[in-house]
């Protein structure tokens, strides 16, 4: 007998800056129902699904931009939400700005179980872009200005029986993010991500949006023998491309559903949890194969002592670095 998820992920198609929370909340209860129509259990739905992406603009003072933030998970706008997918049965991973009382902004995500209950929070680990406004961008990224790092890193939970884990866009690009959840014993992790097309610092990455974000979680699950569900925000946003390519991906690396519109739409695919144990039992045995005492530098904070100066083997960071 093998535990087997229906899964989906709600790609959002565009939420224009004026767009009310209530409308956005009517889209995310729409998809859900959608998903659990077609047999889902849980749905992914993106980062910052409950706005448009305002990191891609300069707000001063910070806290005028207070409005995009919750204060409250489940609060008033997002409770029929939460309402509607425990009445049709089906859990949810949602991104938001989190707003704490002692006043602490993070770009967060919940995980609710298919009864409507809270299983865990969690704050994205790395915050991309940058901190100050810089006008000669067409659009600013300015993650690094509205929201501080998440201090807990990343966890897994017993939740849909099995073991899940949570990550935010940026988070998917690292490949720490996936193996720190692997060592949990991740099965399931869920992703929600707005991934501009246009990077201003290098545009010759620009063709690559899409082949880096699969290249990442395909890797991330493979390498780590697990599911990964990940949920865009598409389309044109405000002027702003952002990718979509929402898709499921197998422990075995393999794409096996993949959104093909950048708007509103659901990707299904039944997860085989148990098939993690044929990448973690074999090829990828953690405790078998790692040697995690050669590993020490990947968790060691980057200093260019560290950058090669020559030929001669770079000491680990113990011990002194001499030059060539
Ligand atoms: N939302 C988010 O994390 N987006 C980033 C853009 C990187 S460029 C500043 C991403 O990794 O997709």
């Amino acid at each position: 007998m093998t535990r087997h998820l229906v899964v989906a992920a709600a790609q959002l198609g565009p939420v224009a800056r004026d767009e009310p929370r209530p409308a956005v909340v009517e889209r995310l209860i729409a998809l859900g129902r959608d998903a659990a129509r077609r047999g889902a259990e849980l749905v992914v739905f993106p980062e910052l699904a409950l706005t448009t992406f305002f990191p891609r603009w300069w707000t001063e003072p910070l806290d005028a931009a207070d409005h995009w933030f919750e204060t409250d998970m489940p609060g008033p706008a997002t409770r029929p939400l939460f309402e509607a997918a425990a009445s049709l049965g089906i859990g949810f991973f949602l991104g938001y700005a989190e707003l704490t009382p002692d006043g602490h902004r993070y770009n967060s995500a919940v995980l609710v179980e298919r009864d409507g209950t809270v299983v865990g929070n969690f704050r994205k680990v790395h915050i991309p872009g940058h901190e100050g406004n810089e006008p000669w961008r067409p659009f600013q990224h300015l993650e690094r200005y509205y929201f501080e790092p998440g201090p807990a890193g990343f966890s897994v939970w017993n939740a849909f029986g099995g073991r899940v884990g949570m990550m935010l866009c940026n988070d998917r690009r690292w490949s720490e993010t996936y193996r720190v959840m692997g060592l949990l014993g991740a099965e399931l992790i869920c992703c929600g991500y707005n991934t501009p097309v246009h990077y201003p610092p290098d545009p010759s990455q620009d063709i690559l949006a899409g082949f880096h974000n699969q290249l990442v979680m395909q890797a991330g699950a493979y390498q780590n023998g697990t599911w990964i569900v990940a949920a865009a925000k598409g389309g044109v946003e405000e002027g702003s491309e952002l990718l979509a390519q929402s898709s499921i991906i197998a422990p075995s690396g393999q794409i096996v559903a993949q959104a093909l519109t950048t708007g509103d739409e659901v990707i299904v695919a039944d997860c085989d949890l148990d098939w993690c144990d044929r990448y973690k039992k074999t090829l990828f045995d953690f405790a078998r194969y790692r040697r995690p005492e050669v590993y020490t530098l990947i968790a060691e904070p980057h200093s260019p002592a560290h950058a090669p100066t020559g030929r001669e083997p770079v000491p680990p960071p113990s011990e002194p670095a001499v030059a060539p």
